[in-house]
């Protein structure tokens, strides 16, 4: 495993960073398994409330002087970052793949997500625009400017253990930002390799220490992050359950939240579908990253005149998946994270089949040679009904529903039925039936596609959705607003006090 070394990783990592220098902690040790193998890869010591207090004392101090660097500076240095990534794209891809489970492949793309949003975010560095307005009074100017918030907190999910933070932590500091990340403890020593990388570009570009905190830990941590009131914004990726304890935790102070959390997500398929293009959109948005990505196509909604036609082409396409590790090239699908997420995986079949779902390829848990790790199962498909629990529930797994409908604002309606709103998409060459889709009548996601599958989005575009979904965008687009407060400035640079609104105050 010489990907371990080239990242810097040893037996045992300190769980806590202030950027350059790693503290010291009381806190627990935590062993990282692979899914992959079930092999331990190494430990880490959580960080305990000291080791919090640390970092959010050393960011409170780097902010001052961070928020004084020109933006284009700070740009540069998001630029090396990025230089630096290409440099271990290979070996942190890796990393990705066997600490978390997914392909090879989708460590490798992971990794480009970070290069990709390097580089967007150091041309956004010359673009943080304000609006001028006209000013209803003579002699005066009216403009807004956009001012960092201070201290971003980022809480991510295992399931994208890099790419997420990089999404938040180069618009974060761009816009004159500093971070504190909690990734998932699930995934430590992915967050580790990254704070290497940062800190060999920070330590030669003399960024101060504090700028990038590294605080791995629990629930604790995280729960100390949404009440703290020194983090004006919390980013947080997860399931909408978490998603909404840190959101009322951080309203309840007038703090801002990012949520990025549950998906539900479907894709129409239509009489007028390129049932190629679907084909591949639905197997690989819904066995792709064995169903962990909160853009996973879980439900298929057909068109009833093609709905056999589908269901036996999902059946032989799914006969030919190859289920093992993840990073010999050969498979599809990999491990979920732990044994606990094939439980949660054996529970939703149980409970699809109690509910009167009717499996057309069957689940299970998959075991002996090359599954010691016990975390392999088989990708599913089960006809169901649009509102049974299960169905309108995300389970964070390859278990995708098929159903089907007679007219598109029917399908329309099945689609937008269930509580999240992150990802859609409708498989058609008819242009009414797209544009149906994309209006005002058509899908309530925050993503909606055509001829794509709902996995895979760009980082170019604003990344979120709507309802239990969170609302929070991040990534492309103007997304960056999030990180910054806006402030509207009024100038009178005339010898008179005129009132707005025609009041007159004479003394
Ligand atoms: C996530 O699962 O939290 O659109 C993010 C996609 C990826 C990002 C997924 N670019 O599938």
């Amino acid at each position: 495993m010489d990907f371990l070394q080239k990242l810097g990783i040893d037996s045992y990592n300190q769980g806590v960073s202030t950027g350059v220098h790693w503290v010291g902690s009381e806190g627990e040790i935590i062993p990282s398994f692979s899914p992959v193998d079930g092999k331990h890869i190494a430990s880490v010591f959580l960080a305990d409330a000291n080791g919090y207090e640390t970092a959010v004392a050393k960011a409170q101090e780097a902010f001052k002087e961070w928020r004084l660097w020109p933006a284009p500076k700070r740009g540069e240095v998001v630029r090396e970052i990025g230089m630096k990534l290409r440099e271990h794209k290979h070996a942190l891809g890796q990393l990705v793949s066997y600490e978390m489970g997914k392909s090879l492949q989708e460590g490798w793309g992971e990794v480009q997500e970070m290069i990709d949003i390097c580089d967007f975010a150091v041309g956004l560095s010359r673009q943080l625009y304000g609006l001028t307005m006209q000013s209803e009074r003579a002699g005066h100017r009216m403009y807004e400017q956009w001012h960092p918030l201070g201290i971003t907190g980022i809480i991510s999910a295992f399931n994208f253990p890099v790419a997420v933070w990089s999404w938040n932590s180069m618009l974060a500091w761009v816009c004159g930002n500093v971070c504190i990340w909690k990734p998932s403890e699930k995934v430590p020593l992915c967050s580790i390799a990254c704070q290497h990388i940062t800190a060999e570009v920070f330590e030669r570009l003399q960024v101060p220490e504090g700028v990038s905190n590294l605080v791995v830990g629990g629930r604790d941590i995280g729960e100390l992050m949404a009440r703290d009131h020194r983090i004006p914004l919390v980013s947080a990726t997860g399931s909408s359950r978490m998603g909404k304890a840190v959101g009322i935790a951080v309203a309840e102070r007038f703090g801002k939240s990012l949520l990025e959390l549950g998906g539900n997500n479907a894709i129409i398929i239509t009489p007028d579908a390129d049932i190629d293009i679907a084909m591949t959109g639905a197997v690989f948005g819904a066995v792709g990253t064995a169903g962990q990505r909160c853009t996973t196509t879980r439900r298929l909604i057909v068109h009833s005149s093609i709905y056999e036609e589908v269901k036996s082409r999902l059946v032989r396409a799914y006969s030919q998946l190859r289920i093992g590790n993840p990073l010999n090239q050969e498979n599809h699908v990999g491990p979920l994270i732990d044994t606990m997420a094939v439980d949660m995986y054996s529970k939703a079949i149980e409970a699809c089949k109690d509910q009167g779902g009717n499996f057309i390829v069957e689940g299970g848990v998959l075991n002996g040679d090359g599954y010691e790790s016990g975390c392999y199962v088989k990708p599913c498909i089960a006809e169901v009904k649009p509102d049974y629990p299960i169905v309108c529930t995300e389970t964070f797994a390859p278990i995708l529903y098929i159903m089907p409908y007679n007219d598109l604002e029917e399908a329309i309606e099945i689609q937008n039925s269930v509580p999240q709103g992150l990802s859609s998409s409708i498989m058609t060459k008819n242009l009414r039936e797209a544009e149906l889709f994309l209006s005002q009548s058509g899908s309530d996601c925050g993503i909606a596609n055509v001829n794509i599958g709902t996995s895979g989005a760009e980082i170019g575009g604003a990344f979120g959705g709507e309802k239990e979904t969170g609302g929070g965008r991040e990534s492309g687009s103007d997304s960056w607003k999030a990180y910054m407060r806006r402030q509207t400035n009024t100038i009178n640079y005339s010898a008179k006090l005129p009132l707005a609104q025609g009041i007159r105050f004479d003394l």
